[in-house]
Order: structure tokens, then sequence, then C-alpha cells
């Protein structure tokens, strides 16, 4: 992959793995509205820095949208109906979150997503994520369509054994990666986010993740 064939903010497809497409500037056309939507919600939801089954704190702040959210403790990673800070629900995913997260799938070939959860993950300058596999959902015949937005990233995609090799991609605000079928299992984390300003965000990155948590 060269960078004059893959030049800034041109929309593209790049596939990562079978069944695993990176959806270059996808986003874009909603990204600030969905930004500004974010911004206004957050101040209401503050996102929690949750604990990982191993007794660390995770680095990124998270809370979600949808009749589930997702979360992490002591007691393991999972998804729950209730957000165990505030003892309530999640409020539902906005209406045009829902609709580009279907969008984007189908772009990629996955027909009726319905998501039913949408996790935001805020990561400041230093945050990171590390290798791992997302199998809490119910169903994995459902793919997972992760939105980013604010500061670049190196987004690492790998393979269905955490040593397999693993793509670097770098990822903008507005690039969507859908994941599912025979690359539903593979392993994937974010490297720490480099300093910088971005002009909607500012020195932040703020990932979507939208998947089918519970059961069809
Ligand atoms: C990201 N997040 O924040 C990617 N997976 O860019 C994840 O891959 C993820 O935050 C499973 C559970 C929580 C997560
Ligand atoms: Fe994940």
């Amino acid at each position: 992959m060269t960078a004059d064939l893959f030049s800034d903010q041109m929309e593209s497809q790049v596939m990562l793995a079978d069944g695993a497409y990176w959806l270059r500037s996808f986003a874009l056309p909603q990204a600030d509205a969905v930004c500004a939507m974010l911004i206004e919600h957050l101040k209401n939801y503050p996102p929690q820095q949750m604990m990982t089954p191993m007794g660390y704190s995770m680095s990124v702040r998270t809370t979600s949208f949808g009749e589930f959210g997702w979360v992490s403790s002591k007691q393991g990673y999972g998804y729950a109906v209730k957000n165990s800070f505030t003892n309530e629900s999640w409020p539902p995913i906005p209406e045009s979150f829902f609709d580009l997260a279907q969008r984007a799938a189908n772009q990629a070939g996955y027909v009726n997503f319905k998501p039913d959860t949408c996790l935001i993950n805020v990561y400041e300058i230093g945050d990171k994520m590390g290798l791992h596999q997302d199998k809490d959902e119910a169903d994995f015949s459902q793919p997972i369509v992760s939105v980013s937005l604010g500061l670049p990233v190196t987004f690492q995609f790998g393979g269905l054994t955490r040593t397999a090799k693993t793509l670097k991609v770098p990822l903008s605000h507005g690039d969507v990666v859908v994941w599912g079928a025979d690359s539903r299992l593979c392993f994937h984390g974010v490297l720490p986010l480099k300093a910088g300003t971005h002009g909607t965000l500012g020195q932040r990155r703020i990932n979507l993740t939208f998947r089918k948590a519970g059961k069809m």
C-alpha cells in the first residue's frame, strides 16, 4: 500500500482480512455532527475508567448507548443493561448513529446489521488498548463496526491467534473499520494516542464501536 494511492480524505475501501474492511472517510460527511452530539452527550454522561478483570485500570474512558452497555470489572468483561456508575439504563443509540453503522455494515457486505450497543471510548494522549478479541457477544454472525473520530491513531489488526502478524492501520477522523464472518474473532488493538490537536475534538480520539450483543 503506497501513500500516493491513498491520499488524504479520499474515500476508499481496503480489505484487511477476509471479511474485514477499512472504509476510509466513510463517516466523514457525518463526522462533525456526530462529534457535536457526542460532546454534548458526554457532559451529561461522563465516561468512566473501568477496571480490568486482572485489577488494572483501563486507560480509556468508556460509556455506552443502547439496550446493552459494555462493562469491565473484577468480575470480568461483558454487557450490562444498566450503567453501574449511575444505576440507570443506557440512553438509546441515536438514530443517526444507528443509520451510519448500518450503512457501513452494508458497504462491507453485512446486510441487516441491527446493533443493540454502541460503546463510546474516549482516548486522551497516551491512552491505548492492548490486543484482544471481541467475544462477549451472543452471536458472532453479526459484524463489529468501529468509527474513528478526532486525532489519528494506529489500529492493529491481527489474526485469530494473539501471536499472528498484525497490520498497522492508520485511522483518521471519519474512518470506519468493519469486521465479521471469518475475521469476527481477529485480535485487534490500539497503539498509544500520539500528541496532537484535532479541529473538532481537541486532544482526544473518540471511538464508537457498534455491536449486536444480545440474542437475535
Ligand atoms: C477502540 N475498542 O476503542 C477499539 N473491544 O478503538 C475495542 O476494540 C474494544 O473498547 C472490546 C471491548 C471494548 C473495546
Ligand atoms: Fe475490541
